[in-house]
């Protein structure tokens, strides 16, 4: 399978990352909670390299939370600062700005020797497509006021979203490209969302989906969603979904596309449970 979907501008994007990272202490790095090996991209460990940074498992609330935990208690034996969030509930908003208040810290106390006792903390928010980072900002800028930074001779205005103590938040994410690892890896961002769907062969994201589920023992949450039995092979459960859920042409004829679609966003949307596609062991 050949998946070429980040058009040509990555240099661009790059260079833009790099000239905001001037602006910031923290990075805060966002990876989707059900695959961190996947949307997370290696190479940025270079790039970050001189900035603290703080992890955000995203979207844990659709990850399975014993696999959860696994994440979040391998990244801190790594001596990273790692927080599980879900931007869609605002109820959650002072867990992570306690958690970058945290990451913080040793920043702050750095500061302090030098006398400087209220200097910002920049922050800003990194991640690859569809890990949440408009959320994430959205849900943090709504309770705050953004202020403007706009200095006379600098083109581009900077919003900043003045968060808890003396920290600050880019309000626009710097916008990372996912490597592909392998196939499986490249398939979970399919899954996932992370690729745009026009550059996909949706039927074979979907069949390789079901597969998956088959592989990893998760397919009884597709049976349980659909009220299915399992097919012997992975495209016969794929057809009673189909048929159970009238995807179907001319009331025979199975529309491949039409089911392909509905079971990767019953995945994304999290209508089959609460599901991880990758541990710290696959690592
Ligand atoms: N369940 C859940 N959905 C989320 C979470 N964060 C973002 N989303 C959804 O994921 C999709 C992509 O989010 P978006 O903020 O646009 O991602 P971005 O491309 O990184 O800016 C949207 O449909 C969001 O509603 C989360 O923590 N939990
Ligand atoms: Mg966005």
């Amino acid at each position: 399978m050949n998946i070429n979907w980040y058009p040509g501008h990555m240099k661009k994007t790059k260079d833009l990352l790099k000239e905001n990272l001037k602006l910031v202490n923290i990075v805060i790095e966002v990876i989707d909670a059900r695959i961190p090996i996947s949307s997370k991209n290696p190479d940025l460990d270079e790039l970050f390299k001189d900035k603290k940074r703080l992890i955000v498992l995203n979207k844990y609330d659709l990850a399975d939370p014993n696999i959860n935990k696994e994440w979040e208690e391998y990244y801190k034996k790594q001596g990273w600062s790692v927080v599980l969030y879900n931007s869609t509930n605002n109820k959650e908003l002072r867990k992570l700005e306690m958690a970058i208040e945290d990451a913080s810290k040793e920043i702050v106390e750095r500061y302090k020797k030098r006398g400087l006792l209220h200097k910002t903390i920049k922050a800003m928010i990194a991640g690859i497509p569809n890990v949440g980072k408009s959320t994430l900002i959205n849900s943090l800028a709504k309770k705050k006021s953004t202020k403007t930074g706009n200095i006379p001779g600098i083109t581009k205005a900077k919003q900043w979203i003045r968060l808890t103590g003396n920290i600050e938040l880019l309000d626009t994410p710097g916008i990372l490209w996912p490597k592909f690892i392998n196939e499986d890896g490249a398939l979970n961002l399919a899954f996932s969302g992370a690729i745009r769907d026009e550059v996909l062969v949706l039927e074979e994201i979907a069949f390789n989906f079901v597969e998956r589920m088959r592989n990893m023992g998760l397919e009884n949450s597709l049976l349980v969603r659909y009220g299915v039995e399992p097919g012997e092979r992975v495209i016969d459960t794929i057809d009673n979904i189909a048929i159970k859920r009238a995807c179907v042409y001319n009331k025979t004829e199975i529309d491949y596309l039409k089911v392909s679609r509905m079971i990767l966003k019953d995945f994304r949307d999290g209508n089959l449970g609460r599901m991880s596609l990758e541990r710290p062991k696959m690592l």
